[in-house]
């Protein structure tokens, strides 16, 4: 098939409103404000797919709706400043991942693949949570246990989240990758 630009603009407005759709499934951990992001795992797919320019855009405009559509009556949006770094900026640097995305293009065995999975989820989520966790020192340390200091407690909850979110993310990417290999490819 002939790839034109529409392709990736079509292809990322279909992520970002699976991401989006995904985030009504109930997402946090027990009592905590630990969450498994599911949205990370179409998001960081079309990153893989297409590189870190499309997926910046197609984060940046998950992350502005996801503020208009949750962040805003969920109280989750505490002023300006915080609600641009944690929706607009932190949901944009998932698009990272597309940082593995030329390695994925040329990897020739399931190892490999998987590895630049891994590898792209790391770097997509980490680059997320470490907004998180700054606004979390910042903005949310008045939610922190009696005696933990805001840093910890931020840690914590948005170091929490990083991680099972990545290994949700990779578990999934991998049990679609293996059965459907070519859903990781571009055509040409
Ligand atoms: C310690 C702490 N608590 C809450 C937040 C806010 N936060 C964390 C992760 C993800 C998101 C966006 C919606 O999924 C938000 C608003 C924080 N940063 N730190």
């Amino acid at each position: 098939m002939q790839e034109t630009k529409l392709n990736v603009l079509v292809e990322g407005a279909v992520m970002v409103a699976f991401a989006e759709a995904l985030e009504y499934i109930p997402h946090t951990v027990g009592v905590s404000a630990i969450e498994v992001q599911f949205g990370l795992i179409p998001l960081v797919l079309y990153a893989l797919r297409r590189g870190v320019k499309p997926g910046l855009t197609a984060g940046l405009v998950w992350g502005l709706l996801d503020m208009v559509l949750r962040g805003f009556s969920s109280g989750s949006v505490l002023n300006a400043w915080q609600g641009i770094l944690e929706y607009p900026i932190a949901f944009a640097v998932v698009g990272l991942a597309g940082f593995a995305a030329a390695g994925l293009a040329g990897a020739h065995s399931k190892g490999t693949v998987t590895g630049y999975i891994i590898l792209g989820t790391i770097l997509g989520a980490l680059a997320k949570y470490f907004c998180h966790f700054i606004a979390g020192i910042i903005y949310w340390g008045s939610y922190a246990p009696k005696g933990q200091s805001a840093w910890l407690y931020s840690l914590i909850v948005n170091g929490g989240s990083a991680v099972v979110s990545t290994i949700v993310t990779v578990l999934v990417l991998v049990a679609i990758y293996l059965p459907a290999p070519q859903l990781f490819r571009v055509s040409k």
